[in-house]
């Protein structure tokens, strides 16, 4: 591997990115190279390539000339963890690389512990190891399933943390090392406590990206009916794009400190669902309760595709149902806006307008390219 460093203008900052191909590693990239940031990215080796996100910013990367490279890395390695940030002497590193699936961190309790919590010390520890604590700013993909099912709304930097999941205990780990890192060494290292957020980017196993797509198919006439789990959940529901603005401000400040990042409004699994069908012109009703509840058309004016009054379009399959879920995630983001001056810009209806006009095209892509 070559000596980054050397190659370069030396008021060019670099940042390295775990996770670079995930959907908050392609908005971040997309935001750095805007920036003017010479970007080194860890990915992981799949037996399929994993990089199709970001393959346009990659292309556009390479002919602009302007500074993306991707290295090969895993956060069970140490050894690769200390190599990169030997050769690479980062400025900035955003660690975005998790198993970040709450229900999988159920059946994969002891890799989530692996990945999410002890991966992240063992790239803390490859930041001292290779003597950049003086140096390198580090952000912390923290979350707020930190807060649980906490007793205060909305939650702030001071809601006690109740995790409820084994990808939440995991977190926890990560964050407390985070926080122990920046006052043991004198690291420059961020919790970002990130609410969530999604995107067209978002990977379909979750559940926002799984209705609006289901709802693409189904307005297209390629999908029947929509099988999900709790309906009642309530969360509150950013772009992603917004939320990584807020990450590399975090890095921007004199001072290292921990801000949560949201919306401050909430909406329920059902809500979105029923937002994401009026994009295509369907009125659901919903009847029953538990795993009995169904939704129905009840009417669809304007629809892509004739869907007939009462067709069962929503129904609930006990799979997607967790051994613990939070009932309601909510936001308070009084210090990032006053320390950051950040504000998400993004609303829920434009959110699920933006990613079921996405899904439509991608859907109608799929068709025109079988044809
Ligand atoms: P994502 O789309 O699932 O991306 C996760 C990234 O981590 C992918 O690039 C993945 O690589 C990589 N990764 C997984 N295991 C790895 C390993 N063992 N070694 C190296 N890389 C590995 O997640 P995201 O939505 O962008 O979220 C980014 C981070 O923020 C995660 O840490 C997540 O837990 C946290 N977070 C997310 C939200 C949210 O709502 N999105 C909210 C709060 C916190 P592959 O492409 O190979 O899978
Ligand atoms: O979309 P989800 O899987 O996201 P979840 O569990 O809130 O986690 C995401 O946000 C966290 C931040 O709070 C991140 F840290 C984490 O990495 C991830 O990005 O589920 C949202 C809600 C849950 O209550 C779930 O039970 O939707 C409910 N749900 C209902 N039916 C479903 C489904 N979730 C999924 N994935 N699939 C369903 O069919």
């Amino acid at each position: 591997m070559k000596n980054y460093k050397l190659n370069n203008e030396m008021t060019k900052k670099i940042a390295l990115i775990t996770g670079i191909t995930g959907q908050d590693g392609t908005y971040l990239t997309k935001l750095l190279l805007s920036k003017g940031y010479e970007v080194h990215g860890m990915q992981r080796r799949t037996s399929r390539l994993n990089n199709e996100r970001l393959d346009t910013i990659y292309q556009e990367a390479f002919m602009a000339n302007s500074g993306l490279f991707i290295h090969f890395g895993d956060l069970s390695d140490a050894g690769i963890l200390i190599k990169l940030l030997q050769q690479i002497q980062p400025d900035e590193v955003y660690h975005l690389a998790a198993m970040s699936h709450v229900q999988v961190s159920f059946d994969q309790p002891e890799y989530t512990a692996d990945i999410n919590a002890t991966g992240t010390l063992r790239l803390l520890e490859a930041i001292k190891i290779a003597g950049l604590c003086q140096k390198t700013k580090f952000y912390q993909a923290s979350t707020s399933e930190l807060f649980g099912n906490a007793a205060k709304s909305p939650q702030g930097e001071s809601t006690p943390f109740h995790p409820t999941s084994p990808y939440a205990i995991s977190k926890l780990f990560a964050y407390w090392m985070t926080t122990n890192y920046r006052n043991s060494y004198g690291l420059f290292a961020c919790n970002g406590i990130l609410f969530n957020h999604e995107s067209p980017l978002r990977d379909e196993s979750f559940v926002t990206r799984k209705i609006t797509m289901a709802v693409a198919k189904i307005g297209l006439g390629r999908q029947k009916t929509l099988y999900l789990g709790n309906l009642n959940a309530k969360r509150d529901w950013g772009h992603a794009e917004d939320y990584v603005e807020a990450m590399w401000l975090m890095l921007q400040k004199n001072k290292p400190d921990d801000y949560v990042i949201a919306t401050g409004a909430s909406t329920s699994v059902r809500e979105f669902v029923e937002k994401s069908f009026d994009i295509i012109g369907i009125k659901l009703q919903f009847e029953g309760t538990g795993t009995a509840e169904k939704g129905y058309c009840l009417s669809s004016k304007n629809s892509l595709y004739p869907v007939k009054k009462n067709s069962l379009l929503v129904a609930i399959d006990p799979q997607f149902y967790r051994p613990t879920d939070i009932e309601w995630l909510i936001g308070d983001t009084t210090k990032a806006k006053e320390e950051l001056q950040w504000e998400a810009r993004t609303s829920v209806d434009s959110l699920v307008h933006e990613m079921v006009i996405s899904d439509i095209q991608s859907v109608l892509n799929q068709i025109n390219t079988v044809k």
